[in-house]
């Protein structure tokens, strides 16, 4: 019988770049959400079940919190992040060694809006690095962690921990799981089917692979100039065929996308077909063009058609 069974919710919250998505993919032993080494990869909250024989855990992948301007796909990313956080059991908040309180104080203030009764574990990721780090690293390490946990406390926040990780190597990640699962309650599974990973249909994460390689191929500004729309997901063609197109915000953008002679694309694409075949399993046709959309991650009618949309609910 499956009646002793736990579930619940679990976000993963911190500034962007600590890692969330990398310790999302390490639990579920996929690559579920993507990861850069840049800030603000994660645009939309991407859910990860967790089912074992002692339950059930969704965790919430979420967006770097930052400072974000009104109106545009910043704000959309945030919204995503307060929406996550709404009535979950529990939240990781993921500290990167080498932040800065300012940014800190960022995710302390959103994180004192779920009050004192929701258990906030303080997850230091990254010790692969520390370790490695010098005495002046660690020390800025040692100082930051006592600086949160201060503010957390003053702001209210049920503190867990200090756990320490590595999303990385895994390291430490065992023993962050289990003081979670005591935490939550039995329940029936939200999701019965067991070998479900995410209510995420495939063209989002195929979409979210080719958007990943543009992280990789393009310079530093023009990924989040970058919006990835599958156009075509035929699982009956053979080899399973995606059309995809990459908008950018302006024209000169686009030839950069494109690159002499069409060889930045080409890069892109074989990278991008490379982990869906992967990701899928199968072989994969993978077409990309590049179209331009003018300013849409300013403009509310567009950030709606591409999903990212500012007024409604999304699903968890
Ligand atoms: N050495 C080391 N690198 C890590 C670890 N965890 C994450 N990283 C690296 O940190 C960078 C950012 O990782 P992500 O998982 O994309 O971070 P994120 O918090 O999801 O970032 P956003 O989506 O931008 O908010 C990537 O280059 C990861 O490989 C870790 O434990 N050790
Ligand atoms: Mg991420």
């Amino acid at each position: 019988m499956n009646t002793e069974r736990k579930v619940g919710v679990v976000a993963i919250a911190g500034r962007p770049n600590a890692g969330k998505s990398t310790l999302l993919n390490k639990i579920l032993g996929s690559t579920l959400s993507i990861v850069t080494p840049k800030a603000q990869t994660t645009r939309e909250r991407v859910l990860g079940i967790l089912t074992e024989k002692k339950g059930q855990i969704l965790f919430v992948d979420t967006p770097g919190i930052h400072h974000a301007k009104e109106g545009g796909i910043n704000e959309f990313m945030m919204k995503e992040v307060k929406g996550a956080l709404e009535g979950v059991d529990a939240v990781w908040f993921l500290l990167d060694p080498e932040s800065k309180i300012q940014a800190e104080e960022k995710v302390i203030a959103l994180l004192a809006g779920l009050g004192p009764n929701v258990p906030v574990y303080l997850v230091f990721n990254k010790v692969d690095l520390l370790k490695r780090g010098s005495d002046r690293v660690k020390k800025h390490a040692l100082e930051l962690l006592e600086l949160v946990v201060k503010k957390s406390k003053e702001a209210g926040i049920q503190l867990k921990g200090p756990f320490e990780i590595s999303a990385k190597t895994g390291r430490g990640v065992e023993d962050l799981l289990n003081p979670t699962w005591e935490e939550l309650k039995v329940g029936p599974l939200l999701y019965s089917d067991e070998e479900q990973l995410s209510d995420r249909p495939t063209k989002f994460f195929v979409a979210e692979m080719i958007r990943e390689q543009l992280f990789h191929f393009l310079g530093e500004e023009l990924p989040y100039s970058c919006a990835v729309e599958v156009e075509k997901f035929q699982e009956d063609a053979k080899p399973l065929r995606v059309e995809a197109v990459i908008h950018v915000e302006r024209d000169s953008q686009k030839g950069m996308v494109i690159g002499a002679k069409g060889a930045k694309i080409k890069e892109i694409g074989t990278a991008a077909r490379g982990r869906i075949e992967k990701f899928l399993g199968t072989k994969i046709f993978l077409g990309l063009r590049v179209d331009v959309l003018k300013d849409w991650s300013k403009e509310a009618k567009h950030l709606k058609a591409l999903g990212y949309a500012l007024g409604s609910e999304v699903s968890r």
